[in-house]
């Protein structure tokens, strides 16, 4: 959706829920369900509301500055009827924030530093060497967070988000994590591509002026990084209070309940960092 209006209003947001419920009633009667919040929750606890709506098989989250490249979602769905346990990314592809431009971004998978933010590193040759080249799905330690697709059922098997988490910031990481450490896996498909407007800065901040994504951060550590987590506590988040993470033990032993593999993920994210 590419249109951009230049008309003035003094309530420009009201505008907006106005323009989006016209164009869902007139354009996409009956495929579109909108649930809007009644109060502020971030995106954390937005996807999981939106989740509890959805009917259909598979979830698929796109942020809202995306734009859909052709034939993108049939190779994104493929894997995930293969593996119930697949979650896919597509490639995120560079919509231009000044011109809406549209680029191809490289072939990149997901990773992240000790202060956990999340980087984009270049991927083993080993990962590329199945049967359809470059061209087949790849394993990548994280997701980006804002594009990815994921079977229903399992999105809550596993637990969904942390609701904890507030407003934006780290709860990319912390499903990665519960992926790799419960089960699943994490693939790039590189036949999907859809394109993501990458702001130069958040156009909004959080409730009180909250550091959201340290306080999120924070509860990843405490949840899943085990003795991994000392690296992140000396460095950025040394500072912060603990006292609200008391719950999180439980939190962890009763969503995580395949032990196995928490030894695969602990080699694949710490390769990456
Ligand atoms: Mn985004």
């Amino acid at each position: 959706c590419r249109r951009v209006s230049s008309r003035r209003s003094a309530d420009p947001e009201q505008e907006l829920k106005d323009e989006l419920d016209r164009y869902l009633r007139t354009e996409l009667q009956d495929k579109v369900r909108l649930v809007r919040n009644r109060q502020r929750e971030g995106l954390i606890r937005g996807r999981m509301i939106g989740a509890a709506h959805a009917t259909g098989e598979v979830l698929v989250f796109l942020d809202s500055h995306c734009e859909v490249n052709e034939a993108w979602l049939q190779p994104l769905l493929a894997p995930v009827q293969a593996d119930r346990r697949t979650v896919v990314c597509p490639v995120i592809d560079i919509v231009s924030a000044d011109t809406l431009a549209y680029f191809a971004s490289p072939i990149v998978r997901g990773g992240f530093n000790w202060g956990l933010h999340f980087k984009w590193d270049p991927v083993p040759p080993a990962e590329l060497g199945g049967p359809d080249g470059a061209a087949g799905p790849f394993r990548s330690p994280t997701m980006a967070g804002g594009l990815f697709a994921m079977d229903r059922k399992y999105f809550f098997e596993l637990g969904q988000y942390d609701g904890g988490m507030d407003i934006w910031g780290g709860e990319n990481l912390e499903i990665s994590f519960r992926i790799w450490m419960c089960g699943g896996q994490l693939l790039i498909v590189p036949c999907s591509r859809v394109g993501h407007i990458f702001r130069k800065r958040r156009p909004y901040g959080s409730p009180g002026g909250q550091d959201t994504m340290a306080h999120n951060s924070l509860r990843l550590a405490h949840v899943w990084m085990d003795e991994f987590k000392v690296p992140v506590l000396t460095s950025c988040l040394s500072s912060l209070p603990v006292s609200d993470l008391a719950s999180c033990g439980p939190f962890r032993s009763s969503t995580c309940r395949c032990v196995p593999s928490c030894v695969t993920v602990v080699t694949v994210t710490s390769a990456s960092a």
